[in-house]
């Protein structure tokens, strides 16, 4: 083996290694156990930042070691390629998305081999390609049939000047970002998968997901947001309905109800804006307001009169119905009654209008002026009821019961349970995308394109410029004929939001070559994922519509299982100087220049060194040239080793062969290699990393006999056990320099699939021992024997200290009660 450490010609040759052998291709078939192993797959942007680096070093540090404990693995990658980011490229530079994006695709999988990933790339996908797309088109017109998906005019952001439906994260202070102009909310009709239909299962089954952290649980529940309410009618004489409809969390607030409030978007304000003009444009106006949701907290509260009055239902006191911006058409009624003592919406609103605040909740162990309670802000706690007639002194929940029960009594109430999960929209007014398979006739309406129609082709090879898609420009994609009455027809030219493509690959990698449907049998044989591995910024949607889809596709028939992760980690963020890597700070590191200038296995040294997975990881170009010196020792140390071999005597025939610094030192490298076995299970990478490096140091620190020293025999006994033992431990994270370290120190078969190495617990024991020694229970002293010592010489040893004789004072021992290997009792 050459004396200096080599990483490129180390790493080309493990890889080369591992190509021909066909290494990493998952056996569907195979007996073994199966581990599926998946990291988030990239956006095709152009080259892998750091961040994708840590990630795919985690999950590749999974799946080895999985491997090397016994399982099958798969551990796939492939591209998540329709978006945004080709369009803007194809503005830019004029090239076509399809080009950038493969042009993207060939680069990076460049960098991912390069990095020595262990994946099976005969299942590579990526989603811009017809024999994937073509089955989201299936699914949805399956979806469609049953009624799951469907069209409604819901509202996007309109830039008047490019003429172009903007993406939320285009608007920029209400502004489109390319041409500055003012941004106008169209509502246009668009397709919706009826997440909601899912809401329950999707919260109840989170119960179900242990391997899961709690905070993106959380999050999910948060984003699912199931309250339970009550649903009520107040009596609008003057309204054409005559009754508003509103949902309330608080039913014990109803005597706090001061005024009602619509949203701009519902019938009441349609109905009043019909009759005066005026009205009209103030109702129009409050339209105006970001579709984002952070955007609906923060903003002012606006609202309009609407002369309308509604009727108390207990009290029967006349309240003013306003139409007002902070009412959400989607949810709930899209109508609520306002309680501003006890809402800060409502609150903030009341303020501005003028309108009254009565408190009617008090704390529990309050009582002064309740008026002053809500002096400043809404208080929004659960309490004792006040100013409400029969159900004073009643406790919140006790009056939600009471008042939800005579509201039902009284036939204008309803329990109900809502969801803040709204349907998911799918279509996008975009041209980098899967077409939506339907086709537009003026006797049929929207007719899905029929399954033997199937794929619609995107039309590849377009030029883009800023007005947006081209697709509805593009007379011989958008002309066809009815599938159902053979009219002339329009075909659909949104595209699919690319949540869609990321919410079922993972599925898809089971049986990425299937031409003939969307998966087969070997889905069921490596669904679930066992392990996914991605950043906490996917917590909420793309992990819901993963779940939301495996539901789906259950239900088609198509999976057997609930859910399609059964342990997530998402792994921290990579820092430099403490804030986050990014190229608007300016601060990041190429990972392409630390692998040209160090080679991949230092790379992945420092980054599962470094940190917990789960932890942020700051960057230290100190760090990264430590890992790379601790590979060189590495490999020195087992060039000198082999070399010394050369002339030294074969190794000792058993373990007593070992002198006391060789059997202290193998003591320390079997604890090591305990605390590193309990490390990975738990997912503390890094502490596997530095147990490695503490066994290197025992290692070298140990004294090499001279080839014809009697200590010889021993020492090769040690290292030969040790060595080995070392490699193993770092392959999952160094797979090159351990792959050639193996090969040289005539490891037999694969590293690859050699077993994970195991603490021998003989090597664990010590040689002596510490005992306590307690005289009545009282520790005395503390003495040392031998770890197998019988009874009568612990006795003895106890005996034979000063403090103890001194405890004992002459009186006859009565009892001695010895716990091996803890402690030893004298009763006198
Ligand atoms: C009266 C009330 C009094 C309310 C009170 C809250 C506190 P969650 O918990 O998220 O379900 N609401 C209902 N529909 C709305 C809509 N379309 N747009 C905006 N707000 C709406 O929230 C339910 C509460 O949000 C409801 O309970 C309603 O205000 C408001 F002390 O009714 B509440
Ligand atoms: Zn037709």
């Amino acid at each position: 083996m050459q004396s200096e450490y080599r990483p490129d010609e180390v790493e080309a040759a493990a890889q080369a290694h591992w190509d021909e052998r066909r290494s990493f291709a998952a056996a569907d078939d195979s007996t073994r156990e199966k581990f599926y192993c998946l990291s988030m797959f990239p956006y095709p942007s152009g080259a892998l930042h750091m961040g994708h680096v840590r990630n795919y070093t985690i999950g590749d540090v999974v799946s080895r070691y999985q491997r090397m404990r016994g399982f099958e693995v798969l551990q796939p990658m492939g591209w998540d390629a329709f978006g945004m980011p080709a369009e803007n490229a194809a503005i830019e530079r004029g090239i076509p998305p399809g080009e950038w994006t493969e042009q993207n695709i060939r680069y990076m999988r460049g960098q991912l081999r390069r990095l020595g990933f262990a994946y099976d790339w005969e299942r590579e996908l990526a989603t811009c390609r017809p024999d994937y797309y073509r089955w989201e088109q299936w699914l949805f017109v399956r979806l469609l049939k049953k009624g799951l998906a469907y069209r409604k005019s819901s509202p996007v952001n309109w830039d008047p000047v490019d003429q172009t439906v903007l993406a939320n994260e285009q608007v920029i202070d209400g502004r489109g970002w390319r041409s500055g102009a003012l941004v106008e909310i169209r509502d246009i009709p668009q397709w919706f998968l009826r997440i909601t239909d899912y809401a329950e299962e999707l919260l109840a089954d989170l119960d179900r997901l242990d391997g899961w952290p709690e905070q993106v649980k959380a999050m999910q529940r948060n984003w699912i947001g199931r309250s339970e309410g009550v649903e009520l009618e107040f009596e609008v004489p003057g309204y054409e309905a005559q009754r508003l409809r509103v949902f309330t969390t608080r039913p014990d607030t109803l005597f706090g109800v001061t005024y009602m409030a619509v949203a701009p978007e519902h019938a009441l304000a349609a109905q009043v804006a019909a009759g005066d003009a005026a009205l009209a444009a103030e109702i129009e106006r409050l339209k105006a307001r970001g579709t984002a949701e952070a955007e609906l907290q923060t903003m002012d509260k606006l609202g309009v009169d609407t002369g309308l009055r509604a009727r108390h239902p207990l009290s029967g006191e006349e309240l003013p119905v306003y139409v007002a911006n902070f009412v959400l058409m989607e949810y709930g009624e899209g109508a609520i009654m306002a309680v501003p003592a006890h809402d800060q919406r409502d609150y903030e609103f009341a303020r501005k209008y003028g309108l009254p605040i009565r408190a009617v909740i008090r704390p529990a162990d309050f009582d002064g002026d309740t008026q002053q309670l809500v002096a400043t802000q809404a208080h929004v706690e659960h309490g004792v009821l006040v100013n409400s007639g029969e159900y004073d002194g009643l406790e919140s929940m006790q009056a939600f019961d009471a008042i939800a029960g005579r509201l039902q009594g009284l036939g204008i109430g309803q329990r109900r349970v809502n969801y803040r999960l709204r349907d998911w929209g799918v279509s996008r007014q975009r041209y980098w995308g899967a077409p939506i398979p339907v086709i537009h006739c003026a006797h049929c309406g929207a007719v899905p394109v029929p399954e033997g129609d199937l794929p619609v082709l995107l039309p590849e090879g377009l030029t883009v410029d800023a007005t947006g898609s081209p697709l509805p420009k593009l007379e011989s994609f958008v002309h066809c004929e009815c599938p159902q009455c053979g009219a002339p027809a329009r075909r659909e030219t949104d595209t699919f939001d690319t949540f869609f493509e990321s919410s079922w690959y993972f599925a898809r990698f089971a049986c990425a070559d299937q031409q003939a449907s969307m998966l087969d049998a070997r889905a069921d044989r490596w669904m679930p994922v066992d392990q996914y591995i991605g950043g906490i910024e996917h917590a909420i949607l793309h992990l819901l519509y993963a779940r939301f889809f495996t539901k789906l596709m259950r239900d088609e028939g198509l999976l057997a299982v609930d859910e399609p992760f059964t342990r997530l980690l998402t792994q921290g963020m990579v820092l430099k100087d403490g804030s986050k890597m990014s190229k608007s700070k300016g601060n990041t590191v190429d990972p392409q220049a630390l692998i040209d200038r160090y080679g991949a296995d230092t790379a992945r040294l420092f980054i599962i060194f470094a940190a917990p997975p789960e932890q942020s990881l700051e960057w230290s170009d100190e760090g990264v040239a430590g890992a790379h010196r601790f590979l060189k020792r590495l490999w020195t140390l087992v060039a000198e080793y082999l070399a010394w071999c050369a002339s030294a005597p074969p190794a000792a025939e058993s373990w007593t062969g070992l002198d006391a610094p060789q059997a202290e030192c193998r003591r320390a490298v079997h604890e090591q290699l305990r605390q590193a076995d309990y490390d990975f299970d738990k997912g503390q990478f890094n502490t596997v990393a530095s147990a490695a490096m503490k066994i290197a140091n025992e290692l070298g620190r140990l004294q090499r006999p001279a080839a014809d020293h009697t200590a010889a025999a021993g020492y090769r006994r040690l290292l030969d056990e040790a060595l080995p033992a070392l490699v193993c431990l770092l392959a999952p994270i160094t797979p090159h320099i351990t792959h050639a370290l193996w090969q040289a120190l005539g490891g037999s078969g694969e590293l690859l699939d050699a077993a994970w190495p195991q603490a021998d617990p003989h090597a664990l024991a010590r040689d002596e021992i510490d005992l306590v020694v307690q005289v009545n229970g009282r520790k005395r002293a503390s003495v040392r024997v031998t770890a197998d010592a019988p009874r009568e010489q612990v006795e003895q040893a106890a005996l034979a200290d000063d403090n103890v004789q001194r405890a004992i004072d002459g009186a006859a021992v009565k009892r001695v009660i010895v716990v091996p290997g803890k402690l030893v009792n004298l009763v006198v």
